[in-house]
């Protein structure tokens, strides 16, 4: 009998909602029950393309805005057949970041619409899951200050949540609304019970073609 594929899991959200802290632990609970599962990250800066993001979000370069969408977007595209092959085998795979934050992140931007945004990703595996971490940037300011990195002004942020909320719209993905302002606990289990419905009713789909 062929293995049931695993589920493809997204965690998206504005700055400092936690979506690191939760991946890590929702592939470590996965694990623990003896679910097969990985985490992966967008951008990932260790790939040729990754370390060109890396040093333009570092502020160590400047690229042109269309540029280096299509490089966030590339990005995603290189690591398809992995993505592909994990689930295949089996293994369900939590994403922090996807290219939601990709459409998000450059649609903020003076000049730039949706639609433009979103044609490079078309065609990505599409997630069985999309979790949107909610939280207000008066709670997020208590978790810190804002990085050193581009992006990281109140301003911007705010204008990228719009766009996530505009995005959030659409039905042909399945989104969730988390409530982030939670204990990391609540948070979790949260999270945990979401993903586990996700993973059940996936085994029995194909995988899907994402904005297609
Ligand atoms: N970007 C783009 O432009 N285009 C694209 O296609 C993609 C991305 C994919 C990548 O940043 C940047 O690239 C990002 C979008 C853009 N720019 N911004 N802004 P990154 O991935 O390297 O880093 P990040 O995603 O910005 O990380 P983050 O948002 O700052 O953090 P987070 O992952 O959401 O949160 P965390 O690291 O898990 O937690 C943050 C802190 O809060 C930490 O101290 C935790 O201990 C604490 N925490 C977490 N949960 C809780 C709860 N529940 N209560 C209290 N404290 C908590």
């Amino acid at each position: 009998m062929a293995c049931k594929r695993g589920a493809l899991i997204v965690l998206e959200g504005v700055d400092k909602a936690g979506k690191t802290t939760q991946c890590k632990k929702l592939v470590q609970a996965l694990q623990q029950s003896g679910r097969p599962a990985e985490m992966m990250r967008f951008p990932d800066r260790t790939t040729t393309i990754g370390q060109l993001i890396s040093a333009y979000l570092e502020k160590k370069s400047d690229l042109e805005d269309h540029t280096v969408h299509l490089l966030f977007s590339a990005n995603r595209w290189e690591l398809v057949p992995l993505i592909k092959k994990k689930l295949e085998q089996g293994t369900t795979l939590v994403i922090d970041r996807y290219a939601f934050s990709g459409v998000a992140f450059t649609s903020a931007k003076p000049g730039f619409c949706l639609d433009w945004c979103m044609k490079p990703d078309v065609g990505l595996p599409k997630p069985d899951l999309v979790m949107f971490l909610q939280l207000s940037p008066a709670e997020a300011a208590l978790r810190g200050q804002f990085g050193e990195e581009r992006y990281e002004t109140s301003v911007f942020q705010k204008a990228v949540q719009q766009k996530f909320e505009q995005l959030m719209k659409d039905p042909s993905v399945n989104w969730r609304v988390i409530d982030a302002s939670q204990s990391v606990e609540d948070v979790h289990e949260n999270i945990r019970t979401q993903s586990l419905n996700a993973i059940n009713t996936a085994e029995n789909q194909q995988l899907g073609e994402l904005w297609k």
